[in-house]
């Protein structure tokens, strides 16, 4: 049964934004859960194969088509992007690269937290209404959702751009069964002419504009994937460990607009303090759990990391191969 909220759908969004605000996200918008305007274009990713191992794309499909199977109740989403960028991110000696989302603590514990304070706000002001959270881990088109609820248009590099925050956001997803006054979407792409994120990208995964070819993607291949890396794309991990940022790093969205993040669990921990390639090279499971248990890291898998640490210090020695010939041409 629809609950009747005390305040009207006009309030009860403002009541959204403000609390936002105060929970320290970035930004906030809501939508309805209206089929999905990308399903053609998440039809065509499939059937290219661009999921890779990403079995799981393909069984949460009919709900990233159709959000509203998520929860046939829900009435409206509330999504949010919270900031996450930090300057200084380069690896102390030894170590890999860590993409600047997974530097910090775990954030889909933090999300999941702040979002379900914003649910408690809803419900204080609408005297009602039931929830539910989801970030990254479900099957909610959350781009979508997140341009639908006008808050920036998804670019070349299939990530979701916000005017004025750039893209080092996280989003979360807050489904309700209060009807919210509605953004409009945001409909402009304004990536332009730009292509810097297409010829950037170390293993050239994009096929087309705003297309991924998952399996190419260095996030993919050092993340998500089990198997081993394709000896041919190994060179374009270089240093990185665990995820990449290079499609993000050169979007001249990000140099005008990132900022440092103020959250105090996504502050990236000490360089010194991550194991060293050697030492994830030769990991036990429980030291895993001990060292990385608490981060994103732990999607990867002791195994998964290994992997990653030997690829990184097969670059790192081609590199002072590379570096010597070129100084000494005649040894
Ligand atoms: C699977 C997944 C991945 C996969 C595949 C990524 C991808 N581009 O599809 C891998 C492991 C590679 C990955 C990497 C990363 N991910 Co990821 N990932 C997801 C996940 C779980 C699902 C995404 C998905 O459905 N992909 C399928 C494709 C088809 O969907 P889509 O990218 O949303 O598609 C949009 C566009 O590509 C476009 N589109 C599709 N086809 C076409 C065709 C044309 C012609 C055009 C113009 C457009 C277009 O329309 C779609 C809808 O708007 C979401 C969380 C979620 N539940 O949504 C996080 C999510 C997208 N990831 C996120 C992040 C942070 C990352 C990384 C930055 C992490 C890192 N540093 O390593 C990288 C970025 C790489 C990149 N350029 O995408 C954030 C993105 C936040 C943001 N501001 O955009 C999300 C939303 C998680 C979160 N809650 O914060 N990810």
């Amino acid at each position: 049964m629809t609950p009747t909220a005390a305040v009207s759908p006009t309030a009860l969004a403002a009541t959204a934004k403000r609390a936002a605000r105060a929970l320290g996200f970035a930004a906030c918008g809501v939508t309805d859960l209206a089929p999905s305007g990308a399903a053609a274009a998440l039809d065509r990713w499939l059937a290219a194969g661009f999921q890779g191992e990403m079995a799981y794309l393909e069984r949460q499909a009919p709900v990233r088509r159709a959000p509203a199977l998520a929860w046939p109740e829900a009435r409206s989403a509330v999504v949010v992007l919270h900031g996450y960028y930090h300057a200084d991110v380069d690896p102390a000696p030894g170590r890999g690269r860590v993409a600047r989302y997974a530097l910090g603590d775990d954030y889909h514990a933090v999300m999941k937290e702040r979002l379900a304070r914003l649910g408690a706000a809803l419900a204080a002001a609408a005297g009602t209404g039931r929830f539910r959270a989801w970030a990254d881990a479900g099957p909610l088109p959350e781009r979508e959702l997140a341009r639908r609820a006008g808050l920036g248009w998804v670019g070349k590099n299939t990530m979701l751009i916000a005017p004025g925050l750039g893209s080092w956001t996280f989003i979360g997803v807050l489904l309700t069964d209060l009807a919210l006054a509605p953004d409009a979407p945001f409909d402009a792409d304004r990536c332009g002419t730009c292509r810097r994120c297409l010829e950037a990208c170390p293993t050239q995964a994009f096929p087309a504009p705003g297309v991924l070819d998952a399996t190419r993607c260095v996030s993919y291949l050092t993340i998500e994937a089990r198997g081993p890396i394709p000896p041919e794309l190994e060179r374009g991990l270089g240093d990185r460990l665990f995820g990449c940022d290079v499609c993000q790093d050169v979007c001249p969205w990000n140099v005008r607009f990132a900022r440092e993040a103020e959250e105090p669990r996504f502050r990236p921990r000490p360089a010194v303090e991550w194991p060293t390639l050697a030492e994830l090279a030769a990991m036990t499971e429980r030291e895993f759990d001990e060292a990385l248990g608490a981060t994103a890291l732990e999607r990867a898998g002791r195994a998964g990391l290994a992997r990653n640490a030997a690829a990184v210090l097969r670059n790192t020695r081609r590199e002072v191969g590379a570096t010597q010939a070129a100084r000494c041409p005649a040894a």
